[in-house]
């Protein structure tokens, strides 16, 4: 793999401020952000009269906490514009959340708020050790979803020649990589994997293609994952994380020559880890649920979003900003199996560090005789023993998260294959 560092002289200087720098910035946008919140959106008004808290009330970064949260419920609550604090018709994108668990989440985006959009995420694909002039296959979903637009203004923004191929069609994928040879692509790391087998499908390489670095979000991955896909692809595999209600993709970025979590582009979202069960916020190192407020954002500004993500916020190294480390789920995702918590992430790295296993699996989860159950369904490699790579899978999951499940190795193609986010829990109980 190449040395893809870029260049010291190309980053933003305030990713490498000093944090006294960076912590004043923060101040003076923040004490801006509560304030055209509270002036301009009523739901914000209101939560703050209501907890007795005024935005001129906040003289540090700490008073933060005595702000109110705001979750899904408050945005479902004022669907579809009632968030926005500018008008309508300066309202220039409309982006929403699928809402295959409910109402979808609607955003919208200023001029300015594209134009800052643009700026993290080329900082975020800069980081990942691409340059102005590069061609990037961006299988990111367009359409309502954030990650293929997202990406894309972020690519004009860095100055790099975008492939807007989208999610889907992997045949195609396959084919415009080699025909195009792109040096980056975005797309999120299950369907990597769909176009790592439409690659063996077609009895193509996929390390002789022109792809040097690959970035993966929109859903967890574990390094287990990392290693899979960079080894398969001989290319660099780092992650981006975001979500609509903070901006999209590009709200905390890995950088290539580290690998070691992901910086949080501080000087634009505000970043806080709090005791899901308390609401209290934690000390940084210490695991729990990231709360994000915008610095900037002002069609759809948000205050103290309760994301539901569990993390733990670390201090900078290749960049001043802070980094969280890589997501381990959402609480949503949480499997509570006869009292243990599990993640799929969990199963996800067992499953990696299973030899005859393929990286496709599904959970499945079922309640026969009051019993909650789960099984576990993936593939075999091609020719691998599937009796010996299931009870060895089955055993290092009782060894290292004390759960018996069951273990179904089944013909490759079998689990259900991922275009976009994948879904790996389903639930029959
Ligand atoms: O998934 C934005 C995005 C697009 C990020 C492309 C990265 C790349 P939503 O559809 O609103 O937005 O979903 C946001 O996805 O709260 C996390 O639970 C999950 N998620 C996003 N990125 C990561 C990641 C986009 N790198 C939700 N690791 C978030 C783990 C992620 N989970």
């Amino acid at each position: 793999m190449k040395d893809l560092t870029p260049a010291k002289h190309t980053l933003d200087p305030i990713e490498i401020a000093s944090r006294d720098e960076i912590a004043a910035l923060q101040l003076d946008r923040l004490k801006w952000s509560l304030n055209h919140a509270y002036q301009n959106v009523p739901h914000y008004k209101a939560a703050f009269d209501a907890a007795g808290i005024h935005p001129d009330d906040l003289t540090s970064l700490s008073d933060l906490a005595k702000f109110p949260f705001t979750t899904k419920q408050d945005l479902r609550a004022n669907y579809p514009f009632g968030m926005f604090a500018v008008p309508r018709k300066d309202v220039k994108r409309i982006h929403a959340s699928s809402g295959t668990t409910g109402q979808p989440t609607v955003v919208g985006y200023t001029e300015n708020d594209l134009k800052n959009w643009g700026n993290v995420v080329a900082r975020s694909l800069r980081a990942a050790g691409l340059q102005p002039g590069d061609l990037l296959h961006n299988a990111y979903g367009y359409g309502l979803f954030t990650g293929g637009l997202g990406i894309h203004l972020g690519a004009d923004a860095l100055g790099l020649t975008t492939i807007p191929i989208s999610g889907g069609m992997t045949p195609r994928q396959v084919r415009l990589i080699e025909d195009f040879k792109p040096k980056g692509i975005t797309v999120t790391p299950s369907y990597a994997l769909s176009v790592l087998d439409e690659f063996d499908a077609q009895n193509l390489d996929p390390r002789a293609s022109s792809l040097e670095v690959g970035i993966f979000g929109a859903e967890p991955w574990t390094n287990a994952m990392r290693t899979e896909i960079e080894q398969a692809f001989d290319m660099h595999a780092v992650d981006i994380y975001g979500l609509s209600e903070v901006i999209g993709p590009g709200v905390s970025m890995e950088c290539v020559e580290t690998k070691d979590g992901l910086h949080i582009w501080e000087d634009h979202f505000f970043p806080e880890i709090i005791d899901p069960n308390t609401g209290q916020p934690v000390e940084d190192g210490e695991m729990g649920e990231l709360v994000f407020t915008s610095l900037t954002k002002e069609a759809f500004p948000i205050i103290r979003y309760r994301t539901r993500d569990l993390t733990r916020l670390l201090p900078g190294t290749a960049r001043s900003m802070r980094r969280m480390e890589k997501v381990t789920g959402r609480s949503d995702d949480m499997i509570i199996l006869r009292g243990v918590n599990v993640f799929p992430t969990q199963i996800e790295e067992c499953l990696m560090a299973t030899p005859g296993l393929a990286p496709h699996f599904q959970i499945e989860l079922t309640k026969p005789d009051r019993m909650d159950q789960m099984r576990v369904l993936c593939e075999a490699t091609n020719g691998g023993d599937s009796t010996d790579a299931a009870r060895a899978l089955a055993s290092r999951i009782k060894q290292t998260i004390g759960i018996s499940v069951k273990v179904d190795v089944a013909h490759p193609g079998s689990v259900e294959r991922s275009q976009g986010k994948a879904v790996r829990i389903v639930d029959k109980r």
